[in-house]
């Protein structure tokens, strides 16, 4: 029954009639148990799944079919009652190795440890249960299933799993890496986090060090030395160095993606704002000790994804936020927030203030040859700030390659398609609208000598860009057309 989530609503008076329809309304299967049997009748009448009987029975939960639940809610005002019924699913919870999440109605809060302590994953006391049985209150219910059901998988795994990053990682990435990393290690199972590109910008470089992460290199990797694969923030092949004859047992993601396209024993393709947020819940609804250094991690990636919170933030978002920033090493979180910027990237920044012609809003730098790819991006991020300029374009020599970093605030161009034009022929391009990139063989510039090369690089991207977005006019002379391939 994988993937038929059913409820068990045990006890229907109101509270219990209010929870039922809730869940009818969001699609879930579910099926109603109380001992009046009117009650149950027009229950029944009402188009539900509904059964009479004494639910602090064993035989009564069987018939009713709690080896299919995956949520069992216990909606009953009596505490003695919802002490025996939980007695009755405990012995059931043994015998038909099941382990659905069991939330309980208490009186107040007092009771809430109580109702754990008996077996309860999650109390409500019933002042909540109307007003909060929300949307995001069935968000949870069904992470808390999700949880289970990945902790079931665990304890069926031996050996040893590689966590598998999306190229080139980001803090979203990376700390839910981590994250995965901490939870399987709680079940027993140890793990290496595995990742392929490079870990650019200094925000991924300062989580890696100040956490002191041991990061795998796929290329440093034997894949045949795992047991199983998890891949977090990236749900298929196509973006992460796990080979194509390997399926992943294990994909958590917050990307849309179809899913035809993911193959998984366990897959968790979530949309909220970050992956960190559901690695959050997982280790929050195991009851795994977030330290302060993970959840530190974590708050970066969900700020860094969300763009702090401006972009594709949901409520799961917030409350997970809410919970990690109790828990987060303060002073680490703001050392990852600005991170110490290296000396080679301040000395490209200065070559590209100081090489920086301004043209209309347009703001275009040669920064020269550089060591690190990365400090490229990192110049137009900055040099974006800049009063009076709109758009970006920086560009230098990295491995006989020019490479370029565009960036923009305008919306009447679209960084992407401008660049793919201006540059597919000699290399290739590509992009967003407010940002985007390009690299073209440093052979495929077109310049008599090497003492020229940079103003051939000049003529042949910076002036090209402008062309392309109509500032300048082409140069008559065709020398900015650019060269044919051979
Ligand atoms: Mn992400």
């Amino acid at each position: 029954m994988r993937g038929e989530r059913v409820y068990l609503v045990l006890g229907c008076g109101d509270v219990g009639f209010s929870v039922a329809s809730r869940l009818k309304r969001r699609g879930a299967e579910l099926v109603v148990v109380d001992k009046d049997a009117k009650k149950i009748e027009w229950f029944k009448k009402m188009g539900y799944s509904a059964f009479v009987g004494d639910f602090c029975l064993p035989d009564v939960l069987k018939d009713a079919g709690i080896s299919r639940a995956e949520v069992v809610l216990l909606m009953i005002p009596d505490f003695r009652l919802t002490e025996r019924a939980l007695g009755a699913i405990n012995r059931l919870k043994a015998e038909l190795k099941i382990d659905p999440v069991v939330v309980a109605r208490v009186l107040d809060e007092s009771e809430t440890a109580e109702v754990k302590h008996l077996g309860a994953s999650d109390a409500l006391p019933s002042s909540q249960i109307l007003a909060n049985f929300t949307l995001s209150r069935f968000e949870e219910l069904k992470g808390m299933v999700k949880e289970k059901r990945l902790r079931a998988l665990l304890g069926e795994l031996g050996g040893r799993i590689a966590i598998v990053l999306q190229t080139n990682p980001d803090p979203d990435g990376i700390a839910s890496g981590v994250a995965l990393k901490r939870y399987a290690q709680a079940f027993g199972i140890d793990a290496d986090i595995i990742y392929d590109g490079s870990i650019g910008h200094q925000q991924n470089r300062a989580l890696v060090n100040l956490l002191d992460l041991d990061l795998l290199h796929a290329e440093d990797v034997k894949f045949d030395n795992y047991t199983a694969f998890a891949l977090v923030d990236v749900a298929t092949h196509a973006n992460c160095a796990l080979p194509k004859d390997i399926l992943p047992t294990i994909v958590i993601d917050h990307h849309p993606v179809p899913s035809s396209e993911v193959h998984a024993r366990y897959q968790d393709i979530t949309i909220v704002g970050s992956t960190s947020t559901l690695l959050t819940n997982y280790l929050r609804y195991a009851a795994v000790e977030i330290d302060g250094a993970t959840a530190a991690a974590l708050v970066i990636g969900t700020l860094t994804d969300t763009m702090n919170f401006t972009r594709g933030t949901t409520p799961t978002d917030f409350e997970a936020f809410e919970h990690l920033m109790k828990l987060a090493d303060v002073e680490l979180l703001g050392k990852l927030q600005s991170p110490a910027v290296p000396p080679d990237a301040l000395d490209v920044l200065a070559r590209a203030i100081k090489g920086s012609k301004l043209n209309g809003g347009y703001l275009i730098t040669n920064v020269g040859e550089v060591d690190d790819r990365d400090t490229l991006p990192q110049a137009s991020d900055f040099l974006l700030k800049r009063e009076g300029v709109q758009t970006v374009l920086v560009y230098g020599i990295w491995n006989n390659l020019v490479c370029v970093s565009a960036r923009t605030n305008d919306i009447a161009i679209h960084l992407g398609q401008a660049l793919r034009q201006a540059f597919s022929e000699i290399g290739s391009a590509g992009g967003h609208a407010r940002m985007a990139g390009a690299m073209i063989p440093l052979k495929a510039i077109k310049a008599k000598s090497k003492r020229v090369l940079k103003r051939a690089i000049d003529r042949q991207v910076g002036r090209k860009f402008l062309e392309v977005v109509g500032v300048t006019k082409p140069s008559k002379r065709g020398r900015t057309r650019p060269r044919s391939k051979r």
